[in-house]
């Protein structure tokens, strides 16, 4: 199966720790904003990353793919069956995309995407009023949900809610966020004890190399 993107946007990062995480094997083809290669564009009409191709089906949207990988390879389940297990697997992944991605695009945006790889200057303004206005009330949420011990967001094990929700922390690292850890101590421990399995944390060394070699 092929995944067109960059492990730099949380989206994709999301997909490729997911697959990593049932052993799936994916051909990263990588593509970049505004990307014309026709191969990448007829699997996203939109434009936008990640899309995967497995052979003649292809799909957009890194939920919908987890949800056909989920299928296609059930084990390890990432995406419990049990409705309530699996109804809050999925708010999590929304949220994720939705309100803690959304934020994070804001700043790694304005901060490394437009200054760095498309030749202009981000909105530091937009960067700043998303870390100052729309982080803390993510963060003080997390701070009731995630567990204080080992365990994970939806039920036992690990699930998509863990990696979704992780996914776009990694940006905030690598823009070298700084968090109040009287405040978000929990949440803090437990983004980068997700991080740190090998299935985040590959991808996250050689984003880091990758910004480091392109850094002005
Ligand atoms: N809901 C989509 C969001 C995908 C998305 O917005 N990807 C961004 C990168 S983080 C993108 O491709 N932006 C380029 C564009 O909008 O042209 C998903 O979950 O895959």
């Amino acid at each position: 199966m092929i995944l067109y993107g960059s492990s730099l946007s949380p989206f994709v990062r999301k997909v490729l720790a997911f697959a990593a995480e049932k052993s799936i094997e994916l051909d990263v083809k990588p593509v970049g904003p505004g990307d014309q290669n026709p191969d990448f564009r007829a699997a996203s009409p939109f434009g936008k990353m990640p899309a995967l191709v497995d052979g003649d089906f292809s799909l957009p949207d890194s939920s919908a793919i987890v949800h056909y990988l989920e299928a296609r390879h059930p084990e390890p389940t990432l995406i419990p069956s049990d409705p309530r297990l699996r109804a809050k697997t999925i708010w999590f992944d929304e949220f994720a995309d939705t309100i803690v991605a959304a934020c994070g695009a804001k700043m790694f945006f304005n901060r490394v995407v437009a200054p760095r790889f498309l030749n202009r200057p981000g909105d530091e303004n937009a960067a700043a009023a998303a870390e100052r206005d729309e982080l803390p009330p993510i963060l003080d949420y997390l701070e009731t949900v995630v567990p204080g011990d080992d365990g994970f967001l939806v039920g036992d094990g690990l699930t998509l809610a863990d990696i979704a929700v992780a996914s776009p922390f990694a940006n905030l690292g690598h823009l070298g966020c700084e968090y109040d850890r009287s405040r978000h101590g929990r949440t803090c421990a437990y983004v980068e004890r997700i991080l740190a399995r090998p299935s985040f944390s590959a991808w996250v060394e050689r984003e880091a190399a990758f910004l480091e070699r392109t850094a002005a």
